[in-house]
This record gives C-alpha cells, structure tokens and sequence, in this order.
C-alpha cells in the first residue's frame, strides 16, 4: 500500500521472499541518506570492522558495484539520462540493480557473506519516486522485479541538514564537475532529506536514522552498537571457521 509519494512499501514482498531467506546466510546492511552524509565513509568504517572480527563482508554500492551496473552509473551520473526524463531514470537505476543483486549481492549473502552498500533501492524509492514523482505502483514494480526477498536486514539513513552536507560534498570534490544529482538546488535536496526521515517513519524496524553531523568515529560507534544489538555480528562463525567446518 502506498501513501504520502509512494514511501510505504511494506506489503509487496514478493513470492520468492520464503526462496530467498531460505538459503541467505549473510546479513545484507545498506547506508542511505543525502549527498555528503558520510554514506561511503561509514560503510567503509562498518566493512572494516566486521572484518576485524573474521566476517567474511563485501562492500559495495549503487548505482554500479558490477560491471554491467557500473556502466549504467557513468550513462546515469553524466546526466546523459536526465533529457529522457525521471521514469527513464527509475528504469536505467532498476536496470543497474538488477544485474548488481543477481551477480553480486545475492550470491554473496547466499555463501554467507554480509553484503555492506552504500546506497540501494531506497535511493530510487527518494530519488526516482518522492523527488521525480514517478508513480509509485511503478517504483515498487521495480523493486519486486529487481530485488525480490533481497531486502536489507538493517538500512542507516544519515541524516544531516542540506546545506551542511552539499558543503561537505563541495569540498570533497575539489575541482572535478558537479553530477547529474549533485548539480541539483539547496530545495532539492531539502525535499530529499524529509522523504528520507518520512521512509525511516514507515518502517522503523528496518530504518534506522542516525545523527550525521557528529564526528565521524563517534558516528561509526552508534552505528556499531546497532550492528551488534540487531545481528550479532559475533556470533558469526569467520573465514576460518568456515573453512575447516
Ligand atoms: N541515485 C538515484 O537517484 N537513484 C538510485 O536508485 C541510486 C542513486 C542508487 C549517486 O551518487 C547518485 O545517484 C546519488 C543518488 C543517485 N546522487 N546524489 N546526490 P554518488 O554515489 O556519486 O554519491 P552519493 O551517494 O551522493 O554520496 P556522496 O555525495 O559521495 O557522499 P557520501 O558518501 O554520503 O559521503 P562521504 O563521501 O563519506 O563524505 C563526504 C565528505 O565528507 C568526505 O570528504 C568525508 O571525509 C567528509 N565526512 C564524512 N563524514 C564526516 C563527518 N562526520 N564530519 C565531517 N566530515 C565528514
């Protein structure tokens, strides 16, 4: 059932849902939110952390994280896509997903591997479905179609006000040219973070918004403490365990 942009996803979890949970034994962890909110820094921080502990972890993103997809990102990013409009755009993203979740992300999680993303479907559900206004029966189509049961177990939204992260973003970009999205106004991006504080209120089980205007080890804290509360991370067996078992 959808409400307020198509932000209430919950009922459509498709039939292959029982298939997949049967046989998934990692734990799939996406990080969400606005441009320069520290997505990348954290997953990184998180991925190296469950390795510490012998966790066998891929850290990945979206769009791209598979060749096909990575070739999606450039046509996407470049703004090659935009004159074509934001239902174009939602379909070259599920395009990119599609083949990112079949060759990489499901196989993983299947071998036990805990799949670490920064950025995934929630992205176009904001991006695509809030801020483009593409209908949301489409957007959740999409998401049937290309993610099936592969739903993550836990998504941080980093949340921080606008202004702040397009100043972060600024500054990490130096002199390289501004994206597809990042060339977007202040409003924009405003209107993005409240359809992410709204998707964390939809699903709060799965959602967890968190402060981004911290430090960033004390960020990578508070994100561990919810990592070990919610998955247990050690009590997962490691590489090694695996491979004499
Ligand atoms: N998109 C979409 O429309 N639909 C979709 O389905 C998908 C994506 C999957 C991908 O851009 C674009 O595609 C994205 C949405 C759209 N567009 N936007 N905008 P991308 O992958 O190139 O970039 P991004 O996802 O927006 O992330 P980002 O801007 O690169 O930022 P970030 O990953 O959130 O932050 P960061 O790189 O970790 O940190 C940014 C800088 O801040 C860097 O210099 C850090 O050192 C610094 N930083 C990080 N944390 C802190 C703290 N805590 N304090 C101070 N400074 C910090």
């Amino acid at each position: 059932m959808s409400r307020s942009g198509g932000l209430q996803y919950k009922t459509d979890r498709g039939p292959s849902l029982a298939a997949c949970r049967a046989v998934r034994r990692g734990h799939f962890i996406t990080f969400e939110g606005g441009e320069g909110t520290g997505k990348s820094t954290q997953a990184k921080l998180l991925a190296a952390r469950l390795k510490s502990l012998g966790i066998d972890v891929l850290l990945t993103r979206e769009p791209g994280g598979s060749p096909g997809a990575e070739a999606v990102r450039h046509v996407l990013l470049s703004g090659a896509a935009k004159p074509l409009g934001p239902y174009a755009e939602a379909i070259l993203f599920a395009a990119a997903r599609d083949d990112h979740v079949r060759s990489v992300i499901r196989p993983a999680l299947e071998q036990g591997t805990w799949v670490v993303s920064d950025r995934f479907a929630d992205s176009t559900r904001v991006y695509q479905g809030v801020l483009g206004n593409v209908d949301p029966n489409l957007i959740r189509r999409l998401e049937h179609i290309t993610i099936g049961g592969t739903r993550p177990d836990l998504t941080f939204i980093l949340d921080l006000p606008a202004d702040i992260g397009l100043k972060r973003a600024v500054r990490r970009r130096g002199s390289r040219p501004r994206d597809r999205f990042e060339a977007e106004g202040l409003a924009f991006h405003r209107k993005l973070r409240e359809a992410y504080l709204e998707l964390a209120e939809h699903e709060p089980e799965r959602c967890m918004v968190i402060d981004a205007s911290a430090h960033m080890t004390k960020i990578a804290s508070v994100i561990w403490a919810l990592v070990d509360a919610r998955l247990h991370p050690a009590e997962t067996p490691s590489e090694l365990e695996n491979a004499v078992s």
